[in-house]
């Protein structure tokens, strides 16, 4: 799972990387070429399964991160910009509101506005090849035009592929066009030191603006974390209490990725590690063992669950499997967040 940090030049998204890996990576600065790196996500419900299960290891899910350079204005580096967005699921939309933008309302749909443009061209080019293989009586491709034709009608009236309204079979018809605008997005208001809370007004705006779409802001200030993250781990709950936060950003940020991208958890819980994995909600029981191992999707027999909620209600997995609450699930499964898993499965 590739979460690619986006945003005009110089709103913060580096900063926001650093933040989020723990300046594990050297970043490039200015480069062409994006820093990739991976952030732990910190995840209560860790700490509440290794309660229930003894286990000698916990490892929280890490999500991939792809720091991506700001679009510059024209030319051919506006291309490479574009192609790096393209490689990624999700996007953590970053907007400045420390002070350097005027204006991050129109910030943020200034870069939007490129995304729809690049998936104009797409879906123009795309249609014409579907109606003609539609018109030849392929149903599939009937199905691509008919969901091509939807994602023009967007994009023509400048709104994101993300805006429409879509069935399952219609995002699978549109998924092999790796359309920009119909990543998941998440918006980061990047505020100053002295707006922690975003009650300023250029966080006010960005969030009326981003709300009216129907989206999700988050509020942080990078460099403030960067500081914070950089500080000896005793040190840093002084340092945000003292700034009045409760957890460093990466917390709410993570929460709000899950939700708003439109990812799920689960677990795998054992003597040797209780572990957190990242799949997409809808993901099946095949694809979430896949995330784990390509061999689990491969061979999958079934998957053993239960529901991290029944750990608390039982107490332990086996009054969980001696009340029949451990349920056996097959290659049709749609996993839930919170499903604590063991995968049967034969190469
Ligand atoms: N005051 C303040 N400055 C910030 C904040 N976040 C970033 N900056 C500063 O803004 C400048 C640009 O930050 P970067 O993180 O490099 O911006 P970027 O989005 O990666 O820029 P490009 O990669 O060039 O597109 C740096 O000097 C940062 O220190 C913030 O929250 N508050
Ligand atoms: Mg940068």
């Amino acid at each position: 799972m590739e979460c690619g940090i986006v945003g005009l030049p110089g709103s913060g998204k580096t900063c926001l990387f650093q933040v989020l890996t723990a300046h594990a990576v050297a970043v490039k600065t200015g480069a062409l070429d994006p820093n990739v790196g991976q952030a732990d996500i910190p995840d209560p419900r860790l700490r509440e399964i290794a309660r229930f299960v003894p286990t000698r290891k916990i490892v929280p899910a890490r999500l991939e991160l792809v720091d991506i350079p700001g679009i510059p204005a024209g030319g051919d580096t506006r291309a490479a910009v574009l192609a790096h967005i393209r490689t990624v699921v999700a996007l953590c939309h970053v907007v400045d509101c420390f002070g350097q933008t005027a204006d991050p309302a129109s910030a943020r749909s200034s870069l939007e506005l490129e995304l729809v443009l690049a998936d104009l061209d797409v879906i123009e080019n795309s249609l014409r090849r579907a109606r003609k293989a539609a018109r030849g009586g392929d149903e599939e491709a009937a199905r691509r035009r008919d969901a091509l034709e939807k994602a023009l009608a967007l994009v023509e009236a400048g709104r994101p592929v993300s805006a429409g309204d879509w069935s399952t079979a219609e995002e699978l018809a549109l998924r092999g066009f790796g359309l920009l605008s119909a990543k998941p997005a998440l918006t980061v208001a990047n505020v100053a030191e002295g707006d922690l809370r975003g009650a300023g007004a250029p966080a006010r705006a960005l969030r009326e603006a981003v709300a009216g779409d129907g989206g999700a802001v988050v509020v942080l200030c990078a460099a403030l974390e960067r500081e914070i993250a950089e500080l000896p781990e005793d040190e840093r709950a002084e340092m945000l209490a003292s700034m009045g936060l409760e957890e460093p950003a990466v917390g709410p940020l993570a929460r709000a990725l899950n939700d708003s991208l439109g990812l799920a958890t689960f677990y795998t819980a054992g003597d040797k590690e209780v572990r957190a994995w990242i799949v997409r909600r809808g993901a099946t029981a095949p694809e979430a063992g896949g995330a784990v191992h390509s061999d689990i999707e491969r061979g999958f027999i079934r998957a053993e669950c239960y529901h991290v909620d029944e750990l608390r209600e039982f107490g332990s997995e086996k009054a969980i499997r001696e009340a029949g609450r451990l349920r056996s699930e097959g290659q049709r499964y749609v996993m839930r967040d919170g499903d604590v898993v063991r995968f049967l499965f034969n190469v």
